[in-house]
């Protein structure tokens, strides 16, 4: 009988069985009889946490013995998903867990299934983030995130007669087995008030903010378990709550209520993620999020700085800030004030510190997605903050080249504030300006941005741009999410490939084995099945296991050209219609995506697609050699069911408007084939895996920018010269998917003509369609087939998100790996 301690950290089969009987009657409070699926779910949580715990904190001892430069990852989003999975896979006890559930007579793949999906994040800039916290874990790196503990998650959709309607996330209703509450880690953040100038001890004008509102942040902390289980870092997410100086003690009824009532506003901080993913949506309540967490985060990050040291002169040599785009970049700010007016720095000082501390990562290049707070709310809730923007422009401004060229134009697009109609303050100014390295998400992302957005300032400081293209984590998105194509793998090559995924290039030449081009097969096949019975589950549709599963799987966007796919759909299926005799390919179209919930036109999209679907897989003379679905609810947890499914991988953006995208490389990894335009990684990715084994479709980036500067194109003339889709787009619009509302899709038919075709949908429309043959031809010669899908598998080494936090590390943070000492 072993000590408990002992007991709590061994890995055996046996002492997992006793924990969770230990865990299930004393903390969760059932006996075996009683439990439900969610019992057993936290009764197998607490057990593994059990295991993280002393390795966390020899780990987070070991960065502080050694007094470790650390990065510190500030996002408003982490798109974790579930845990359970992957913290079992990472300690390497998926199978003991397995066996000890077995013999309590358990489903792994129930109790995996009982976990909520935590969704604290719209999409890839969310993801991006928990992938890089695997990827520092993973390599030993002292990384720390850092951002909100939402409430309540991205909305869950749902699909009411075809329409998109969202419903409140409570991932969080039966707690959270893997977070820590730190009700001492508080910190306060103000709000409002206004600033008072005096002088200070030696007579220097200094600033004071008063009359402020208090609310505090409270920390929360995950751990976050790297491969191998040897290093456990840290995901810290604050919480709002009220403090105490809410006086309860008024003697008449109204003015206590009023009292409660502030309280529960302020609390309101940390409720819900804004579910706007590339629109800025100017609202008062996320200025206030983004302030919220920054100002807690720069005040934690001080506070650890503090037990080493005591003057500021190092801190760049301790902390790297990484700005997860522009929602954090009030941080600049935030730490002037905090040098300058809490630690009593010059302000020369403090601008070095700042510059040499933050970096900054661009996500996006579209105009409405740049984040631009008025100058009026900024100075209202943060007037300390506003002095301090200005003092930075006007600091700059002074300074700049563009003064002594007296070229105005250049000025004007250099300054903090845009000037034009009611004056805004532009945080992607501020973030530039505050950091030592601006980073884009992709080659052709960050050669646009020196083009574009950040031409100016680009002229101004050629150094600071760099490219980081994005990268995801094979310990997710293939050990665990596809453990069919993982055993085949590492069946041939070994398991070097999880931690250093470049060894994946051995596969190369397995591309040229029969048997190995079988087994490849086979476990898409399984994939396939598993999609299969997910999508009956969650459609009522049977799709054929045969037919070539088609995927189209991202957030909702027009940008995104969903609209496109669906147009291809449309004039398949007439295709079909019109040649009944032809053996054709089965084709499955799977989409899965969320709209913003104010953005019409997407929403729009979706409806169609719903609406092509129910006319499509009802009709019996396509011999169902086509169907069309819509998974609802599309989040980290439904993807890694689709992706390793997917034959073709739809990556199809305008090019030059998707910054880089990562479920291309998802679901090329998985062995998809990918149809796309030359946008984002796409680039990319057909470098690496060769132009054969890639659809590339589409006007390129510079014709885009070309056609568009040229006065555009006419989409009605497009249109009449192509049959198939002029005829796809009269059906639309004469109601044949929409009886019930003929006029529905009218929004649609008038963007794609008198609108201008903004996202060139019509102009892209022939040649996609070219694509899309080829690939349905190429799937008819399964061997061919299949050795394209296993080279693209075996050319995403590059694409690892260990590879791109390693260029961070070197290039941006110049953090080194540490080594944890467990000494028990
Ligand atoms: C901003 C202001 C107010 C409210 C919401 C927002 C907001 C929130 C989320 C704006 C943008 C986002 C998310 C953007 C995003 O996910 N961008 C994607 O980032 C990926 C990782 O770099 C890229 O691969 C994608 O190309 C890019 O679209």
């Amino acid at each position: 009988y072993k000590s408990r301690d002992i007991e709590r950290r061994s890995l055996d089969v046996d002492s997992l069985k006793r924990s969770f009987l230990e865990w299930l009657v004393y903390s969760v409070g059932k006996d075996a009889r009683a439990a439900t699926r969610r019992d057993w779910f936290h009764t197998v949580a607490l057990a593994v946490r059990d295991r993280v715990v002393d390795r966390w904190m020899d780990t987070t001892r070991s960065y502080y013995h050694e007094d470790a430069k650390r990065v510190y990852y500030l996002s408003l989003e982490f798109l974790i998903g579930r845990l359970l999975t992957n913290s079992l896979s990472n300690l390497g006890i998926m199978d003991e867990c397995r066996q000890a559930l077995d013999r309590l007579g358990l489903s792994m793949d129930d109790v995996v299934d009982s976990e909520p999906d935590a969704a604290l994040g719209n999409g890839g800039l969310g993801r991006l983030a928990a992938c890089f916290l695997d990827s520092m874990a993973s390599q030993g790196l002292p990384g720390y995130g850092y951002g909100i503990r939402y409430e309540f998650g991205l909305f869950e959709q749902r699909f009411e007669n075809g329409w998109q309607v969202e419903h409140p996330e409570q991932w969080l209703q039966f707690g959270n087995p893997w977070e820590f509450a730190r009700p001492e880690v508080l910190y306060p953040v103000q709000f409002y008030g206004r600033v008072e100038e005096f002088r200070d001890s030696v007579g220097e004008r200094a600033y004071r903010w008063v009359d402020s509102e208090r609310v505090l942040a409270m920390a929360y902390d995950t751990p976050v378990v790297g491969y191998g289980g040897d290093t456990i870092n840290t995901l810290r997410l604050w919480s709002a709550r009220a403090t105490s100086d809410f006086n309860f003690g008024h003697f008449n009824e109204g003015a206590y209520m009023k009292a409660v009532e502030q309280k529960i506003l302020s609390e309101n901080l940390s409720r819900v993620l804004y579910p706007n993913d590339a629109t800025e949506i100017g609202k008062e309540l996320r200025f206030k999020q983004e302030y919220f967490f920054t100002s807690a985060s720069l005040q934690d990050i001080l506070r650890r700085y503090l037990q080493h040291h005591t003057s500021f002169d190092n801190l760049p040599n301790k902390a790297a800030i990484q700005l997860n785009d522009t929602h954090p970049a009030i941080g600049i700010a935030e730490l002037m004030r905090l040098l300058i007016d809490q630690h009593g720095l010059r302000w020369e000082k403090a601008w070095e510190i700042t510059q040499a501390t933050f970096a900054y990562t661009n996500h996006t290049l579209l105009p409405e997605a740049l984040e631009a707070w008025p100058v009026r709310m900024v100075e209202r809730i943060l007037p300390r903050h506003m002095q301090i923007i200005y003092e930075i422009n006007a600091k700059f401004l002074t300074r700049s080249k563009a003064k002594a060229a007296g070229d105005n134009a250049r000025l004007s697009h250099l300054s903090l504030i845009d000037e034009r109609g009611d004056r805004r303050v532009r945080m992607g100014n501020l973030a530039f300006l505050g950091s030592h390295k601006v980073n884009g998400v992709s080659a052709l992302h960050t050669e646009l941005m020196k083009e574009t957005v950040f031409a100016d300032f680009h002229a101004e400081f050629p150094d600071r741009i760099t490219n980081k293209t994005n990268g995801i984590t094979p310990r997710r998105w293939l050990k665990q999410a596809n453990p069919a194509l993982s055993e085949l793998i590492s069946s041939r090559i070994g398991e070097g490939w999880i931690s250093d995924l470049g060894q994946i290039a051995a596969l190369k030449e397995k591309a040229d084995d029969v048997v190995f081009r079988e087994e490849f097969r086979r476990a898409k096949r399984k994939n396939k099945k598993r999609l299969a019975a997910y999508i009956a589950r969650q459609t009522g549709e049977e799709v054929q296991i045969d037919s070539i599963f088609d995927v189209q799987v991202k957030r909702m966007h027009e940008y995104k050209r969903q609209l496109l796919n669906v147009l291809h759909t449309v004039a398949l299926y007439n295709e079909m219609r019109d040649n009944p005799t032809v053996s054709w390919v089965p084709v499955t179209k799977i989409f899965a995506g969320k709209a913003a919930p104010s953005y019409h036109m997407a929403k729009l999209i979706i409806k169609l697609i719903n609406d092509v679907a129910k006319v499509v897989n009802h009709d019996p003379s396509v011999h169902d050699n086509l169907k069309v679905v819509y998974l609802p609810n599309y989040n980290v947890t439904a993807a890694e069911i689709i992706i390793p499914a997917a034959d073709i991988s739809e990556q199809i953006s305008t090019a030059g408007m998707e910054a880089s995208g990562t479920g291309n490389m998802k679901l090329a990894l998985n062995g998809a084939l990918t149809i796309g335009t030359l946008d984002g990684a796409n680039v990319e990715i057909r470098e690496q895996v060769g132009a054969d084994n890639i659809f590339i479709f589409g006007l390129t980036a510079e014709e885009v920018n070309d056609l568009r500067a040229n006065g555009g194109f006419n989409p009605r003339e497009v249109i009449a010269s192509n049959p198939a889709l002029k005829r796809a787009l009269d059906m639309i619009a004469t109601g044949a998917f929409s009886p019930d509302d003929r006029n529905r899709y009218q929004p649609i038919l008038q963007a794609l003509t008198d609108g201008g075709d903004h996202f060139l949908v019509t102009a892209d429309f022939a040649d996609y369609c070219r694509a899309q043959d080829a690939a349905m031809q190429l799937y008819r010669d399964s061997e061919e087939w299949t050795r394209k899908a296993i080279i693209n598998t075996a050319s995403m080494g590059w694409f690892s998100s260990d590879r791109t936090v390693n260029e961070y590390a070197t290039e941006i943070w110049d953090v080194h790996p540490v080594k944890p000492t467990h000494d028990g």
